[in-house]
């Protein structure tokens, strides 16, 4: 039996029918990526309040309003981490995107995301969560630690 080690992550997008805003991560991990914004739960934060200070430290943003659309988890093939990423769309916010030490943030219309340069799930959820669904899922990675990392296998659902 593996005993398995899960983290809580966050992961927030701002966006609106037409766009989206991404930010360039600049160091750490999926450094060269583009992603939502987010970051760890830190202990003793619920997981929106840790949603919308990683988006404030990471972009610049302050949400005022934001809306929990998904929760995945991504294991690693090469060792027994659980990364639990609970993933939100931002609904009211103040202030412009600003880059800051970890990311580029960056507007995207919605057929130019760049999934050649984002992690290997995202091509199959992003479309659906922009459109408004909210969505569970499981991504098994061959190695999180190796920057190609490849998805070997994966489910997805719709949830009421
Ligand atoms: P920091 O290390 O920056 O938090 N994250 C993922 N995002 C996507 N789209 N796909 C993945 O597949 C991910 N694994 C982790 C959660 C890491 C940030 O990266 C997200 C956090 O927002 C493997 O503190």
């Amino acid at each position: 039996m593996t005993i398995e080690t899960v983290k809580s992550f966050t992961l927030c997008f701002l966006h609106d029918d037409e766009q989206v805003l991404l930010g360039m991560k600049k160091q750490g991990f999926g450094e060269g990526k583009w992603n939502g914004f987010g970051g760890k739960v830190e202990p003793g934060e619920t997981i929106e309040a840790a949603a919308i200070r990683e988006l404030e430290e990471e972009a610049g943003l302050r949400a005022h309003a934001v809306e929990k659309r998904a929760e995945f988890d991504f294991r690693s093939a090469a060792n027994s981490l659980v990364l639990q990423v609970h993933v939100y769309a931002v609904l009211e916010h103040s202030g412009e995107p600003q880059e800051t030490g970890e990311m580029r943030p960056q507007w995207f219309r919605h057929k130019d995301i760049p999934f050649d340069a984002m992690w290997k799930d995202d091509i199959h959820w992003l479309p659906r969560f922009l459109a408004g669904e909210q969505l569970r899922g499981s991504f098994l990675f061959d190695d999180l630690d190796d920057p190609d990392a490849e998805l070997l296998e994966f489910t997805l659902e719709s949830v009421a």
